[in-house]
């Protein structure tokens, strides 16, 4: 430790910290802009700056190490001034179109201008026009709000790697982007929507559709579905002020039947549905067909497009198994439009997602069944929270329902998928059964478990011990890989999510930090994954195969795992 002075108080800090970070862990509130821990440590957009006894210019305190006796002010009129100046400038050149502007009241921007008291905005001239593309199904970039921070470029290059952002042209002219300025869907990104997150602004979001799916709810000849990923019941009640990890599973099936759908279904039914076919997978790989080992997950499409961008020769150890919302809508259009006697033509399945790669993978051409587009609409978490704002729900008073038959019913398996090795504990839960004809006694894997961006284990199925690996962040990923193909670390079955995290850190969850700075340091996909755990932990049904809706899928229209009907509805195949 050593000791600082902010402001000429004495704290005890760590050393080795930022004078920011330092800040932070003892209260003292510094606004940043560019600054994302580890991340994005690069000093320039001056918001984060702080007089230092002795140097007379001022000092971004992100990159300005502690040292033993430093005397930081953080709040001298020169400090504010400067932090003023800077973001008024950086305002000058910005759409302010905060009235109408999608992260109205959570922009970090907005926030920090507010805090600083910015009231008027002196230099504006004549503005440039930087752009907006909106030519792909997930994300849309404005330029006229970026504020060059190089936030997205980082998590991408750095925690994705997959490179897709660098500033192009100099000076005034610059903007971060990818190479020509192309639309996303033409480079390397992976529509995980990690920048999307990542960005203070509203320069990147979303490809929303929620006109399109007021449009269907508001038509008497559809019957429209809405599906919850696993991870939604414990992260949307973070957009109403609630603590990070609240669970408001009841809450959130009452806000979406409000709001007109006519049923609401849960993705963690399909969940363990992709567990039966995954798990009968990974048996007939290690039984019959060891060539197609490792089996990598698939069910995160930001990871199958990285596999298909960088890994096109691993492309046949994909597991073939659709995701869990795919086969929802597989499910919903062909086995329940026939048990209920609904035309599937007019079936509209929504669901409501963590995540903007599901928009993607929702249009992929290939995730149709019988004709019909499996997914219809992909809502994020944010979109769907806007829908339930707009029409005055007061969601923290909701009282709780439950979700609709006949996909009401799930193993809590299905609800750990929405954490990074819930996919993997999940699956080996119901494998071990299939391979050994034992149940597990205790069904806790805790190997799979918490935030490590690499996880290895191994696991005894009866005589034959498979080594499994998870990844979360594309980059981790990628390391794994690497170990495995030059031999240094190979594994038998490995589950990756893109975003580090898994589904509970989605490119569409709620963003913390713009509403309030404290939030950005807090570890919000910790708490929950934890909230996750939790309901697993209580929960009386933990494996898959015990779900008694997968008997009935079964028994009355798949026959069993990987049937000739359940390769035709529930598996896929890949692009090189
Ligand atoms: Fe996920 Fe999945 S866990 S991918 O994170 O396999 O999005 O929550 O719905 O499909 O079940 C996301 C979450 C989700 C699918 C499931
Ligand atoms: Fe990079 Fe993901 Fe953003 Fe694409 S969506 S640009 S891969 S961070």
């Amino acid at each position: 430790h050593v000791t600082v002075y902010f402001d000429d108080i004495p704290y005890d800090v760590p050393m080795g910290m930022s004078v920011l970070e330092a800040a932070r862990l003892v209260h003292i509130e510094i606004p940043s802009l560019c600054y994302l821990k580890d991340i994005n440590e690069i000093g320039t957009c001056r918001v984060c700056v702080v007089e230092i006894q002795g140097i007379r210019a001022l000092q971004p305190s992100c990159v300005y190490p502690v040292r033993d006796g430093l005397k930081i002010k953080t709040n001298t009129k020169k400090v504010r001034d400067a932090r003023k100046a800077a973001v008024t400038l950086l305002l000058s050149n910005h759409h302010r179109e905060c009235l109408t502007c999608i992260r109205n009241l959570n922009c970090e921007l907005q926030n920090v201008a507010d805090q600083l008291g910015v009231r008027n905005i002196p230099y504006t001239g004549e503005m440039q026009d930087y752009g907006y593309f909106s030519d792909n199904v997930f994300i849309t970039r404005d330029y006229n709000k970026c504020i060059n921070c190089r936030r997205c470029m980082a998590i991408c290059n750095k925690i994705q790697e997959c490179d897709v952002y660098s500033p192009l042209w100099r000076g005034l002219e610059t903007v971060i982007a990818p190479a020509f300025k192309k639309d996303l869907s033409e480079v390397s990104c992976i529509t995980c929507g990690q920048c999307v997150i990542a960005c203070p602004t509203a320069s990147l979001s979303e490809k929303e559709c929620i006109r399109d799916v007021w449009k269907v709810l508001n038509d008497p000849t559809k019957h429209v579905i809405a599906q919850t990923a696993p991870s939604i019941q414990v992260t949307i009640g973070e957009d109403f002020n609630m603590p990070v990890g609240t669970f408001v599973r009841g809450k959130l099936v009452t806000a979406l039947r409000r709001l007109g759908f006519n049923k609401v279904f849960a993705t963690d039914v399909t969940a363990d549905l992709t567990i039966m076919e995954e798990a009968s997978e990974l048996k007939e790989r290690v039984t019959e067909h060891p060539e197609r080992l490792p089996l990598l997950s698939s069910c995160c499409p930001a990871w199958v497009k990285f596999a298909e961008h960088f890994y096109p020769d691993l492309l046949p150890n994909l597991s073939t198994c659709k995701s869990p919302h795919e086969m929802c809508g597989a499910m919903t259009k062909t086995w329940y439009a026939q048990k209920y006697g609904i035309d599937p033509s007019t079936i509209v399945n929504v669901a409501i997602m963590p995540c903007t790669a599901k928009k993607y993978e929702a249009a992929r051409p290939e995730m149709t069944s019988d004709g019909f587009r499996n997914v219809d609409y992909v809502l994020t978490t944010r979109e769907l929270s806007r829908m339930i704002r707009s029409v005055g729900i007061d969601f923290d008073d909701l009282e709780d329902s439950k979700y609709d038959k006949p996909f009401d019913q799930f193993s809590s398996a299905g609800t750990i998928f929405g954490a990074t090795g819930g996919v993997l504990e999940a699956a080996v839960r119901t494998a071990y059964y299939f391979m050994t004809g034992d149940e597990m006694g205790v069904p806790d894997y805790e190997d799979a478990r918490g935030q490590k961006g690499l996880k290895y284990g191994n696991v005894a199925f009866g005589d034959r011990t498979l080594t499994i690996a998870i990844a979360h962040g594309a980059g981790n990923a990628k390391k794994a890989l690497t170990r495995h193909l030059n031999g240094e670390k190979t594994f038998d079955y490995m589950e990756v999510m893109a975003c580090p995290g898994g589904c509970v850190g989605g490119g569409g969850q709620p963003i913390l930090g713009g509403k309030d700075q404290k939030r950005i340091s807090l570890d919000y996909r910790h708490n929950r994954a934890d909230a996750l755990y939790n309901i697993d932990k209580g929960s009386k049904i933990r494996k898959s195969y015990e779900n008694p809706v997968m008997q009935e899928i079964y028994d009355e229209f798949l026959g069993k795992p990987l049937s000739e009907t359940a390769k035709k509805y529930l598996h896929t195949s890949y692009v090189k």
